[in-house]
């Protein structure tokens, strides 16, 4: 008995002891140091970096370990690879903890840093750890600062009033993509308009070429792309002007993307912030300052204009239509035209634009069609629904009968011969404002003087670094409240000046980290001549959400510092891979509980139903089904969700490393989804992992005799799996890779000992290594294998054997398949025909009868007529 179960430990492999043990042996050895002057090819393999939250979550795990086998493999293929490792340490959560639980976030943030890195270590990435860096610390963001004065110096920053999203509850400014549905995305506050001195960078310079470079992104997903061309959004349109017959300004310059549709017009709008709408508000137009007041209440983000109420003010003023000199339409102020885009003044087409729809129903404008499906359908009425569909010209004079894209050409053709208006390419994209008034982020290095003006931080005083002692107990920018850190000298004239107390958008730290890896000298942000030695990533992964803001951000801060002749790169990621979620049940309790007297009011009920969501850990399952752990409470199934927080369906994966080890963790993420899809969690997935793990572990089992004889079969299995592994590796298509060792494991379970056993289980071990890296070391030291298995090659394969000469043959008896049989490919008609005549189960059909007819399709299929 007691002898049978230390056999049976023996024979098993302790996951846990030997995660341990090799992770110890690859930081000895320096295994994942990446050599900047290795001889070797190069690869730069990158997962986007973790925001230091305080725990490593199955998101994490999942990104990282498809990096891993990818960098794991690349060393095996001969690569000197960089697969580093940071932290993008700055931003609002260290704050709100400050806020919540009186930390400092900085001590927050090293604090959670520590813990993450010890769980990343546990899963036994190959990461050069000497490479890590966090944003947070001045050897970085000091270095950021520097990068922004050499922009600042060649004129891509500048400093604008700009109208900003303003969250009254976080008193601070929000990007667009921040706002959600009017409301601040983290305090749920109604957001307001504000005018604000803000830093930009001049992203819209480099407009053309971010749009154009990613012509040459073969390896990113389309659908990256398509995001973000239309988040650049070039378009050809026509700016020109409508002439006002009276009025404080002789004329309005208006911008389209549409002058096709120019006869549809039916009114001008100009923005708020127009000067035509200042200066009727200057010359005290009634009840004009009320109605600016009103739409600074909505925020500035596109999506918010487009749903807000439209809201207009008439000037009653008169506009002249450029075509018709006898043809006026009226002048509206209105809230969904924005000032910085186009010329902030519109022509409003209501038949064939929702805005200028729901606006010309409101203010009962006129509505006339002039695109329609056919010339037939030139009077088919425009209910609510604007019609954007492409079609002819209708109700247009001279552009009757055009199609679209032509009259548009005649119409910037006809405005530029008269000299009433000129052809434009315009950009949706608008500069990047990057000033936060925060504290936890890189300090803007510049000063402002009564005499000077905004003057830079000379170089040789960076870092600006944040004070210590700061506190967070009511909101606001405890920068600008601190009792000296804004107070210094001028750098120029030397008197009493005022720091700058905004912070840089966290955006900017992640634009260049992937740089400061690939080279992170003490004095200066990078070295050129090594940065360019790694650069550009080769294969990044990290989530869609970062689809457009930070790789679109990252490309312009690489093109900007090309442009000022810091780095010759271009393009900073020439692959790309956006993975999917990690998913799982969610459980809810509903429990009945006496209404309030609200309640009963408003619903004419006495009890209430509470759903609550109840914790995956929180769980216990009896004889009648699941409930609440030590309640009678029923637990509801619900919905297969991406792991959150708020739905309470999170699993930790510590406790799982902890009892299953890191390779049946890091098996399950690569194997059960291709990774561009969810991939949901489940403890039997786990635990088949596992097993598989204990299986691969028994195959490298010396057998004792060596058998003899060759296994024909198993060799070219093994060929074909080393050849069809390397493939899916470099595609990233992990699941497929794991499909294949599926099976070679299946077929060396069933082989008989023989050399081309042992050699295929050996293999076996490679092939497997950069997946599940800690069986594979202690495997391969059982076999006898030189060093680690970490710095050994990948297998090679004999191209013969991966030609498939055998073939497989239906056959069928009157087109119904009775049995398949393997024969040489190529093999003779009448081969063929007799071994389908002497096959038994065709025998067995057709009981003694005479064939009437054998049809055979050479390597396909045998079918007898009878
Ligand atoms: C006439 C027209 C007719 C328009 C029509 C559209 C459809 P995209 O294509 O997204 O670039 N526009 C111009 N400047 C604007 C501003 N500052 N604020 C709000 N709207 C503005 O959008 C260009 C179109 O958006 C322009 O073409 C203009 O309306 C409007 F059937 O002109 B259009
Ligand atoms: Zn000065």
């Amino acid at each position: 008995m007691t002898e049978d179960r230390t056999a049976a430990d023996r024979a098993r492999f302790d996951p846990v002891a030997a995660d341990g043990r090799w992770q110890q042996a690859w930081a000895e050895r320096g295994t994942f140091h990446a050599d900047d002057n290795s001889p070797k090819p190069k690869s730069y393999v990158l997962e986007m970096f973790p925001y230091p939250s305080g725990r490593i979550h199955m998101g994490h795990v999942r990104n990282y370990t498809m990096g891993d086998v990818l960098a794991r493999f690349r060393r095996m293929t001969g690569h000197e690879v960089l697969h580093p490792m940071g932290w993008d340490a700055f931003g609002m959560p260290a704050e709100n903890a400050a806020m919540e639980k009186k930390v400092h976030p900085g001590a927050w943030t090293r604090q959670n840093i520590e813990a993450m890195k010890a769980q990343l270590k546990r899963i036994g990435f190959a990461l050069d750890w000497s490479r890590e860096l966090a944003t947070c610390e001045p050897d970085y963001y000091g270095q950021e600062q520097a990068l922004f004065l050499d922009m600042f110096a060649a004129g891509l920053v500048y400093r604008k009033e700009s109208a900003v999203n303003w969250d009254p509850v976080d008193m601070t400014v929000l990007a667009n993509e921040q706002v959600i549905d009017g409301r601040g995305w983290r305090s749920g506050a109604l957001v307001e308009r504000r005018k604000l001195s803000q830093w930009f960078l001049k992203i819209t310079d480099f407009a053309d070429e971010l749009l154009d470079g990613l012509d040459g992104l073969d390896h990113w997903p389309d659908k990256v792309k398509l995001m973000q061309a239309n988040w650049i959004g070039r378009s050809r349109g026509l700016r020109f002007r409508f002439a006002l017959e009276s009025g404080p300004l002789p004329n309005v310059e208006v911008f389209t993307t549409r002058p096709d549709t120019i006869f549809g017009a039916s009114f001008v709008a100009v923005s708020v912030d127009h000067p035509l709408a200042q200066a009727l508000l200057a010359q005290g137009t009634p009840g004009l300052e009320a109605f600016i007041a009103e739409c600074r209440r909505t925020g500035t983000a596109a999506a918010e204009i487009e749903t807000a109420e439209k809201l207009g003010f008439d000037t009653g003023l008169s506009a002249v239509h450029p075509l018709d000199p006898t043809w006026t339409l009226p002048v509206f102020i209105a809230n969904f035209v924005l000032m910085d885009y186009g010329t902030g003044a519109v022509f409003g087409v209501p038949a064939h634009d929702q805005r200028d729809l729901d606006f010309a129903r409101k203010y009962q404008l006129p509505v006339t069609r002039v695109v329609a499906a056919s010339p037939d359908e030139k009077d088919a009425p425009i209910q609510d629904e604007a019609d954007t569909a492409p079609g002819l010209i209708v109700n247009s004079r001279f552009l009757d009968g055009m199609a679209s894209e032509d009259a548009k050409a005649a119409v910037i053709d006809r405005a530029e011969g008269e000299g009433w208006g000129t052809g434009t390419t315009v950009f949706r994209l608008r500069d990047w404002g990057v000033s936060r008034q925060r504290y936890w982020g890189t300090p803007i290095p510049v000063i402002h003087c009564e005499a000077c003006g905004v003057v830079p931080v000379p170089k040789a005083q960076l870092p600006v670094v944040l004070p210590e002692d700061v506190s967070f107990d009511i909101p606001g920018n405890p920068l600008d409240r601190h009792p000296t850190w804004k107070h210094v000298d001028c750098p120029s004239c030397g008197k009493p000046a005022r720091r700058e107390t905004d912070t840089l958008d966290t955006f900017a730290d992640s634009s260049w980290y992937f740089i400061r890896f690939a080279s992170g000298p003490a004095d200066k942000p990078f070295d050129k001549d090594v940065a360019e030695r790694w650069l550009p990533v080769g294969q990044y992964i990290g989530g869609v959400e970062h689809a457009i803001l930070h790789l679109l951000y990252a490309r312009f801060w690489t093109r900007a510092l090309k442009r000022i002749g810091k780095i010759d790169i271009a393009e900073p990621f020439t692959g790309l891979f956006t993975q999917g979620m990690v998913t799982h049940e969610t459980y809810q309790t509903k429990i009945e509980l006496p209404a309030t007297a609200e309640e009963k009011a408003a619903l004419g009920t006495d009890m209430v139903t509470v759903s609550s969501w109840v914790a995956t850990d929180e769980i216990e399952r009896r004889p009648e089904g699941l409930f609440q752990t030590g309640t009678d409470h029923p637990i509801h199934v619900g919905r297969v969700e991406k792991m959150s927080k708020s739905k309470k369906n999170v699993v930790d994966p510590a406790p799982i490393l902890d009892r299953y080890g890191a390779d049946a963790v890091r098996w399950f993420m690569l194997s059960d989804s291709p990774p561009e899809r969810d991939l949901e969690w489940s403890l039997a997935g786990i635990e088949g992992a596992a097993r598989l793990v204990q299986r691969v572990w028994r195959l490298t089992e010396p057998t004792g005799t060596a058998g003899e004889g060759g296994d024909i079969a198993l060799r070219k299995l093994l060929h074909r799996t080393i050849a069809g592994i390397a493939e899916d590796i470099e595609a990233l298509q992990f699941n497929k890779a794991v499909a294949k060792i599926f099976t070679l494991v299946g077929a060396l379970e069933k082989a008989a000992p023989s050399p081309d056993r042992t050699e295929a289980a050996r293999a076996l071990i490679l092939l497997v290594s950069p997946m599940i890296p800690h069986l594979a070391e202690s495997a391969w030291e059982r076999v006898g294998g030189e060093g680690l298995i970490a710095d050994a090659a990948w297998p090679a394969f004999d191209p013969a054997l991966l030609v498939d000469d055998e073939v497989t043959v239906a056959l069928q008896v009157n087109g119904k398949l009775r049995d398949t049989i393997s024969v040489a490919k190529g093999s003779a008609k009448d081969a063929l025909e007799a071994l389908a005549l002497a096959n038994p189960k065709v025998q067995i059909i057709l009981a003694g009868a005479v064939p009437k007819k054998v049809i055979v399709v050479p390597d396909r299929l045998v079918n007898i007529v009878a």
